[in-house]
């Protein structure tokens, strides 16, 4: 893989190592967030995530209800939602609920610690009120941590940082890659893992999120690299998030079913 080319030495995943089943992590995890996560994967039979990139309401809500059977959990882009309101929120816990599935908004914080705290609570979302997680660039340092933090751990949240992406020439990379795991490990507490192409670290309470999966493997225009779920689960993904090859199929159900059982077969073969 390109990426794996660029990593320091300690972080090449030369094999997975990951024998450990999703239940038996669960007893690992220290963040209750991710302790959720394990044990609706186990419970579930799914490491399928979501990505509801819709922008309407009434068809987002309409996607959710559909797969939420399907998945561990669903990602959200809260701010592409033309007609956005409260409703919508609440509308989307109660699915949570109903499917037994957590909510992660894929918010992509960037900026210094007061800065993603006043993003993280205020404005029209008041993400930290609904997201049981969130993810977040290192690129500012470790204050962006520890500004998240200092509000989710109070609300039982949790965090993704993101040392690698799927984006051709993204500049996450080598030394950007390493320092973000050491900051993920440091701050554990709340951390629970990574958007990752491959598995980076050999700590099993630590979940790999794999974005960029396919299994037409089509791409699109704008530098988007697919893995097939089956190749992204063998070299350490812990969980597969699918976006456009569900929510652009004929029938996303179908499409949600398949990805669940192609996703849980490659991690059975893993264990
Ligand atoms: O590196 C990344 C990180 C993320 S979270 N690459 C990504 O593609 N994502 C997100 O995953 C992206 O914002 C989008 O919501 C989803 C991929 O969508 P798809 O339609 O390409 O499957």
């Amino acid at each position: 893989m390109q990426q794996s080319e660029t990593l320091a030495p300690s972080l090449k995943a030369t094999n997975c190592a990951k024998s450990l089943t999703y239940g038996q992590r669960a007893q690992l995890a220290t963040n209750p967030v991710a302790k959720r996560l394990f044990e609706t994967m186990e419970r579930k039979r799914t490491n399928l995530i979501v990505s509801a990139d819709v922008t309407e309401k009434k068809a987002l809500l309409e996607l959710i209800d559909a797969v939420g059977p399907h998945v561990c959990a669903i990602k959200t882009h809260i701010d592409i939602v033309n007609d956005f309101d409260w409703d919508l929120i609440e509308q989307l816990q109660q699915l949570a609920r109903i499917h037994d599935f957590i909510i992660f908004e894929d918010r992509k914080f960037a900026d210094i610690g007061n800065t993603v705290q006043l993003q993280y609570q205020q404005g029209i979302y008041r993400i930290a009120e609904w997201a049981d997680m969130v993810n977040a660039h290192s690129v500012p340092g470790p204050g962006i941590i520890e500004g998240l933090r200092a509000v989710g751990l109070t609300k039982n949240r949790a965090l993704i940082l993101l040392p690698q992406m799927s984006s051709k020439d993204n500049l996450a990379t080598g030394d950007y890659t390493q320092k973000t795991v050491a900051w993920a490990q440091q701050y554990d507490d709340f951390v629970i893992g990574f958007i990752a192409r491959q598995q980076l670290v050999e700590d099993q309470k630590f979940l790999h999120f794999t974005p960029g999966v396919q299994l037409a493997l089509k791409g699109d225009a704008l530098g988007q690299q697919y893995l097939t779920p089956q190749v992204a689960i063998r070299d350490g993904s812990d969980c597969i998030i699918v976006g456009r090859g569900i929510y652009h199929a004929d029938n996303y159900v179908a499409a949600a079913q398949e990805y669940q059982v192609v996703g849980w077969e490659s991690y059975l073969k893993r264990i």
